[in-house]
């Protein structure tokens, strides 16, 4: 069934001229529609990032591409014009854009839909673009401007539909009173009046209801914290005990084989916060009580102003199940709790540190480990010569070499609080894992990758690498395996200290066919990896990483 879009009513015979949009009024009504879904785009991102997190918002993200992108000239320009209101300006002129191109979306929905709405669907794809592509966001991000774009182009498509319809109904009141036919729809077309009301309900509820909730959301999200620009702001002192220099042979250089340092941007995520907390280090304390002679309160520059140390340790999380990528190693910055701790004076009936995260997540640390003058513990504010990247706990967390992160490496953390083990249980001992989680021996096939298929180099050699582990003990020696033939030893590359984990290469003289490949480790304290698999929970994963790979010559 087609009908015109501009009806009888234009004719000015049939219905009463209130009731029938003209067709210049139907246009405006059609540009209004579209600037109501712009508003419905915006209130929707705009209350969705109140829950996934500020930077989340379009405003945001694309008011910072915009102003990464204007090239210097235009910069230049805006400045010379607007003085150091320049930013306003951009973001006027950008206002007024939107605007337009919403407006004539609507426009464009009504002559041609879906075309309207296309162009709100490509006006979210730049959104999440831009949003996603800022330093620090992750793809949860993206949620906001995809449910502002699905607002939109639902609204702009009820819209023009009621509009449509309004129309429709009016052109039918004409051509009843000329006695000509009649179309109908579904639902069936009511009269002019009602579907008028209709179109001009959902458009001003909706327009208004985008008004109230997005400025609400708004208001929110602009008073929120934005720990990236804070974290930009921030300033590493240097370390009073810079860490030894990594020496020449610590990285074997094969290609697959994941690096002795983990980059921040490759550096695995775990934990449990929805969105990542923002905190603001100038505000950040550190409140230390429980069982001590005297509770202290520690702030962001006392922090700052401690002797700071560097140290090179290998992370890993008690769920790194085998051959698993939840590890990574890391040069922290930071103050040695052990200091810390003899600073507040622990009592002798203590046994563990419950530190709390200003999320509420809580580890359970022994306080053997924290106090051991070997560990060296640290409340880390500096990962691979940067502060503490957002969601790896700016401004501060902890550090603990040789436990897994569950029990001892609390990010974004403000309290300290000694206690016993007896007394208190942490976020996952309440869940069943251990209340202990030392890091356990282990080893990774880095290369060649799983169920691959390699050809020999000129010496008829593949390498097999990867990394071995366990921080604090140390690793002593890697053993691979092909087709349960002898364990042969691998070459190990060096390591700064134990903490670390070690890469370990051995050149495999190939023959073709599909073999399989198993690796393990033998620990400083004379330890070999038992062969029997057992699942990372209550407290972490054993077993020897195993690989298939096909050589072909
Ligand atoms: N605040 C907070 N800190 C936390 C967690 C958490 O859920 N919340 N998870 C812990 C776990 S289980 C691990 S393995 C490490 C991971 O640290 P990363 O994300 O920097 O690699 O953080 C620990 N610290
Ligand atoms: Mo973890």
């Amino acid at each position: 069934m087609t009908l015109r879009h501009a009806p009888a009513a234009e004719s000015g015979r049939a219905a009463a001229p209130s009731d029938a949009p003209g067709a210049r009024a139907a246009r405006i009504l059609a540009g209004a529609s579209g600037l109501v879904a712009l508003a419905g785009f915006l209130a929707g991102a705009e209350v969705v990032a109140v829950f996934v997190g500020a930077g989340s918002s379009p405003l945001v993200g694309v008011g910072s591409a915009v102003i990464d992108l204007a090239p210097p000239g235009a910069k230049t320009t805006m400045v010379g014009l607007f003085g150091t209101g320049d930013k306003l300006a951009l973001f006027a002129l950008m206002g007024i854009l939107l605007v337009v191109i919403a407006a004539a979306a609507g426009l464009l929905e009504r002559s041609r839909a879906p075309w309207g709405r296309s162009i709100f669907g490509v006006g979210t794809l730049l959104a999440v673009i831009a949003v996603r592509t800022r330093a620090d966001a992750t793809d949860f991000d993206m949620v906001p401007s995809v449910v502002g774009g699905v607002v939109a182009v639902v609204l702009l498509h009820a819209l023009i539909g009621r509009l449509f319809r309004w129309q429709a109904a009016a052109a039918n009141a004409a051509a009843e009173a000329r006695g000509d036919e009649v179309v109908q729809l579904t639902p069936p077309l009511r009269q002019t009046p009602v579907e008028r009301r209709a179109f001009l309900r959902l458009g001003l509820v909706s327009a208004a209801a985008s008004v109230v909730l997005g400025a609400g959301a708004r208001v929110i999200n602009a008073s929120a914290v934005n720990a990236a620009a804070l974290r930009g702001a921030v300033r590493l002192p240097r370390a009073a005990v810079k860490a030894p220099a990594i020496p020449a042979g610590s990285s074997l250089r094969i290609a697959g084989l994941a690096p002795y340092v983990t980059p921040n941007a490759d550096f695995y995520r775990i934990d449990t916060a929805l969105s990542v907390p923002q905190v603001d280090p100038t505000t950040w304390k550190l409140e230390i009580t429980g069982l001590v002679d005297t509770p202290l309160t520690l702030t962001w520059k006392e922090l700052l102003d401690l002797p700071l140390v560097e140290h090179l340790a290998t992370l890993s999380c008690v769920s790194n199940d085998v051959g698993g990528d939840l590890i990574g190693n890391a040069l922290w910055l930071g103050y040695p709790l052990r200091s810390l701790l003899a600073k507040v004076g622990v009592h002798q009936d203590a046994d563990m540190v419950l530190s709390r995260s200003i999320d509420g997540f809580t580890a359970s640390t022994p306080l053997s480990v924290l106090q051991d003058p070997g560990t060296q513990a640290l409340l880390a504010i500096g990962m691979n010569g940067e502060p503490l990247p957002i969601e790896h706990g700016f401004p501060v967390r902890m550090v603990v070499p040789g436990l897994y992160g569950y029990v001892s490496a609390t990010k974004w953390v403000t309290s300290l609080h000694v206690t016993r083990f007896a007394d208190e249980k942490a976020y996952w001992t309440t869940r069943g894992y251990t209340a202990r989680g030392p890091v356990k021996l282990e080893s990774r096939i880095d290369t060649p990758s799983p169920g691959s298929t390699v050809a020999p180099g000129n010496d008829g050699t593949v390498p097999l690498a990867g990394v071995a582990w366990e921080p604090h003990t140390g690793i002593a020696s890697v053993h691979v395996r092909i087709d349960s033939g002898q364990w042969r030893e691998a070459t190990l590359a060096n390591s700064v200290s134990d903490d670390t984990w070690r890469q370990w290469v051995y050149r495999w003289p190939v023959t073709s066919g599909t073999h399989r490949v198993q690796v393990r480790a033998t620990s400083k304290d004379g330890t070999t990896q038992p062969a029997k698999y057992v699942s990372p929970a209550p407290n972490g994963a054993e077993g020897w990483d195993e690989i298939s790979v096909t050589v072909r010559r």
